[in-house]
């Protein structure tokens, strides 16, 4: 029974695949997310110091990382680390 829930759950996961980007397929949910997090934070990341700046989440219009910045950073230093990124609650936890 577990098998076949696994075996549904892949080929949802294909099925997904099939309709978005290529590069994702036979990418599990939480290796696609951790990719998301990676293009989202190097496209941020203008500088490339592997640290988002105060400056650099005021681009980021469409998330509202600026308005959310000192909940993201977890140690109040001013900058956001990648795993402060990835950890940030999801749009959805803001509302
Ligand atoms: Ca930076
Ligand atoms: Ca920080």
């Amino acid at each position: 029974m577990k098998k076949l829930i696994t075996l549904f759950a892949a080929a949802l996961l294909s099925a997904s695949a099939m309709a978005g980007d290529d590069k994702y397929e036979d990418r599990s949910s939480a290796s696609m997310d951790k990719a998301d997090v990676e293009e989202k934070f190097s496209a941020l990341d203008r500088n490339d110091d592997e640290q988002i700046s105060r400056a650099e989440a005021s681009e980021d219009e469409e998330g509202m990382l600026s308005e959310r910045f000192a909940s993201v950073d977890a140690d109040s230093d001013g900058y956001l680390t990648k795993d402060e990124y990835s950890a940030r609650p999801s749009d959805e936890q803001f509302e």
